[in-house]
């Protein structure tokens, strides 16, 4: 798991035949996320599949991908191989609903970014749709083109058995090393069910990660949070929160809800103080072009982890259950501590560390940060000062460095403010 968590970060890549949709539908638009159109309509499945005929997204380029998600910091790269609306996104030798034989773009996407992956020094993981499949009778999902009585258990059994691991099979076997299969929305599999599925992975693959969305109880190897959910605790196991940069996964052109860089790097900043990594989305268009308003944040984000990355990637929490701080986050790493500031300068009051603290400054300029502590050991209190001087722009890191691993009072309640 080693890699996984001292990455912390990563691109999610929502891209299949909704983004060509781009959310629009005849002269509908979709108030859901793009990637729900069909289902949002109840497109006939024969209907759907006709966008396949028109896909052909002659902007890609995988080496720009795997650049971006590089130049922005992020260390690995998990892209839907099949979403709800069952169309692979791959070479796949089950049927001819795949990008190589049912468009006119004709190649394989996931080739080409796994060669990519390689030069960028960014690891690939599969996003698989193990549940939904509005394309599959016995799958869970499309009940307007299949009745009740066709999607039966012994017909959800028998997808399973059958697409789910041709394809994943597929997946683990063409594409060289695959970080991560990241499955999804699990209702109605059972635990046998996800249990064998996990065996098949693990027989096939036995480096590659498998998120909690397996399902079942608990054979995984790290926990998702919910879409956009915030941490609400301390993790102890490997985390993953996942986000959107506006409310869809999918490509949505009239959705303009895009996060600033900043709240990117408070979420970010809050994920990494609860121990998780950041998984951001991003979805191309149907011509295979990253949005031009994910660029700016990604740019933006690359730019604040080149000189603060340090403050992210090997982190960890610091066992101290202090509320949200208006102010930022804490992440520390052997005998240090990160104070990620969104608000200052001023001074930053923090409470329960007991180390000496041997300096202070501001990451990336070496800015020294004047400090003063005070303890009272009779009643375990410890508080330090730290005076961020005038000029320094949010947000930033104040790197403490300590006199040894880092020793707190996990009770100390209040964690700190800033003050002009
Ligand atoms: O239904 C999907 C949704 O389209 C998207 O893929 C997200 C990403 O986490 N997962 C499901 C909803 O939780």
């Amino acid at each position: 798991m080693s890699w996984f968590t001292d990455s912390r970060f990563g691109m999610f890549i929502h891209w299949g035949l909704y983004s060509a949709a781009g959310g629009r539908w005849k002269d509908l638009e979709t108030p859901w996320v793009s990637e729900w159109l069909m289902r949002k309509f109840r497109i006939p499945r024969t209907e759907y599949r006709k966008l396949a005929a028109d896909f052909n997204p002659t902007d890609f380029d995988a080496d720009r991908w795997m650049r971006t998600a590089a130049e922005a910091g992020m260390k690995y790269m998990v892209i839907t191989s099949k979403h709800h609306d069952g169309f692979a996104m791959f070479d796949s030798s089950w049927d001819d609903y795949n990008i190589v034989k049912a468009t006119p773009f004709g190649r394989d996407p996931l080739k080409e970014l796994a060669e990519a992956g390689k030069k960028h020094g960014v690891r690939l993981g599969f996003y698989y749709s193990h549940e939904q499949d509005w394309y599959e009778k016995g799958a869970y999902g499309n009940f307007w083109d299949f009745s009740k009585e066709e999607r039966t258990p012994e017909a959800f059994d028998a997808y399973l058995n059958g697409k789910v691991r041709h394809q994943v099979k597929e997946l683990l076997t063409n594409y060289g090393d695959v970080a991560i299969l990241w499955f999804d929305t699990p209702h109605i599999i059972t635990p046998e069910q996800s249990s064998s599925l996990r065996k098949f992975v693990r027989d096939l693959a036995p480096d590659c990660l498998v998120n909690s969305r397996l399902g079942g109880t608990g054979e995984w190897d790290y926990e998702s949070l919910g879409d956009n959910q915030p941490p609400y605790k301390r993790f102890t196991m490997p985390t993953e929160g996942i986000g959107t940069m506006n409310e869809s996964w999918g490509y949505k052109p009239f959705d303009h809800g895009y996060r600033t860089p900043e709240e990117v790097l408070q979420i970010m900043a809050r994920l990494a103080a609860c121990n998780a990594n950041y998984m951001l989305n991003v979805g191309p268009d149907g011509t295979g072009k990253f949005p031009p308003e994910s660029l700016t944040i990604l740019k933006r984000v690359g730019e604040f982890l080149k000189v603060n990355g340090e403050a992210l990637y090997g982190s960890s929490d610091l066992p101290i259950a202090y509320p949200d701080n208006r102010w930022g986050h804490v992440t520390r790493k052997k005998n240090c501590l990160y104070f990620w500031c969104f608000q200052g300068p001023g001074e930053l009051r923090f409470y329960g560390i007991r180390n000496k603290i041997r300096s202070a400054e501001i990451l990336g300029s070496g800015t020294a940060v004047p400090f003063s502590q005070y303890s009272n050991p009779e009643y375990d209190y410890h508080r330090m000062i730290l005076a961020v001087p005038q000029g320094i722009a949010t947000p930033f890191v104040i790197k403490v460095t300590c006199d040894g691993e880092i020793d707190c009072n996990v009770r100390a309640y209040y964690a700190g403010t800033m003050e002009e």
